[in-house]
């Protein structure tokens, strides 16, 4: 299915759960983040969307109940500053970066994880800056395309081979100060953005480098760069169309291919920092809500309500998803740990 979702205007947002019947994600594809069929539904959206709508859990459209603090169906403890977590379907197993040190520090003692679904930690220093030619400081988002890792690291982008680890390169992005999400296109060209932020003592403070940047070829440019980006941190992408969830204004829009911020919408409570596709559904993970979201369309077809799915957990960070167990894995920031939870 080739139809274009890029309508402007925030319809992208208003067409992801066009699908969604009463028992939530509607899509049969156990697939994550397969975003071909997810435009079932969608309509050209031609009125202006409104901003920042307010919206309640209460007004959810399915009237479902926010799931309370549920036990993960696997934890893994033993890590340093857990930030992303993805599943590596080729190799059933989980990889996870660990920023070890503070996050803005160029300590070259980052790592990556790899773990077995079943609650072994394989390898914990899978990936290791220090080691052999391989640098890496503080990374942060993952992801993974054709056979390829991309680590968003401070202000470079690094690559390594999937299978063995070696070190594929590195993109840097100059004056970047905290490169946090990373998603790549089917056309092979990656998004990742750039938080913003600096360290004043052991407290965030902005840096003003807010900015979601496009490389292609081993080149980067910005799509967007501006403070007004409201320290965005995690990204998806449907089709070529870019969202964005923010850490410092706790909000979630789309980013045009003109760098223009659509259909801006805060969620209930702020410090967002994963955002994922989940079949049809969006789930967004917050700290200040100590929680992961899922997004239902509002009764009036208009925006979102976000419903907590999974609730006390501190400092849920970059979350992915094993399509394979239909389970989240959420790293534990600031609890050196790992969970996955089971997915109704
Ligand atoms: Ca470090
Ligand atoms: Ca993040």
């Amino acid at each position: 299915m080739n139809q274009s979702l890029f309508f402007g205007s925030g319809a992208v947002l208003l067409a992801l759960l066009g699908g969604c019947g009463p028992e939530g994600t509607a899509s049969s594809s156990g697939s994550p983040p397969s975003l071909g069929g997810s435009s079932v539904g969608a309509t050209k959206a031609s009125s202006t969307p409104s901003t920042q709508q307010s919206v309640s859990p209460a007004l959810s459209a399915t009237g479902a109940q926010p799931t309370t603090s549920a036990n993960p169906a696997v934890r893994f403890d033993g890590f340093a500053t857990p930030e992303s977590a993805v599943y590596d379907a080729s190799n059933d197993r989980y990889l996870v970066s660990n920023v070890n040190g503070k996050p803005v520090e160029a300590d070259n003692n980052g790592f990556i994880s790899s773990l077995a679904p079943d609650g072994k930690v394989t390898a914990l220093k899978w990936i290791e800056g220090g080691k052999g030619k391989t640098s890496l400081n503080a990374p942060k988002g993952l992801t993974i395309a054709q056979s390829v890792l991309y680590v968003a690291d401070i202000d470079h982008v690094r690559m390594f081979d999937l299978k063995t680890g070696g070190s594929l390169g590195e993109v840097k992005i100059e004056k970047a100060t905290f490169l946090n999400d990373i998603v790549a296109a089917a056309d092979g060209s990656i998004y990742v953005s750039d938080s913003g932020l600096k360290m004043e003592g052991s407290d965030f403070a902005p840096s003003g480098t807010d900015a979601v940047y496009k490389i292609v070829a081993g080149k980067s440019e910005p799509v967007a760069k501006t403070p007004d980006l409201g320290r965005p941190n995690g990204l998806a992408l449907v089709q070529d169309t870019l969202l964005v969830v923010t850490f410092g204004s706790g909000a979630l829009y789309e980013l045009d291919k003109n760098g223009q911020k659509q259909g801006e919408q805060k969620l209930p409570k702020g410090g967002l920092d994963g955002l994922l596709l989940v079949e049809d559904a969006i789930l967004v993970t917050s700290w200040d809500g100590e929680c992961v979201y899922r997004a239902e369309r509002n009764l009036d077809g208009k925006g979102f309500a976000f419903v907590p799915l999974l609730e006390g957990l501190s400092a849920p960070a970059d979350i992915g998803y094993d399509s394979k167990r239909k389970r989240l894995i959420v790293p534990r920031f600031t609890s050196n740990a790992v969970e996955t939870y089971d997915l109704p």
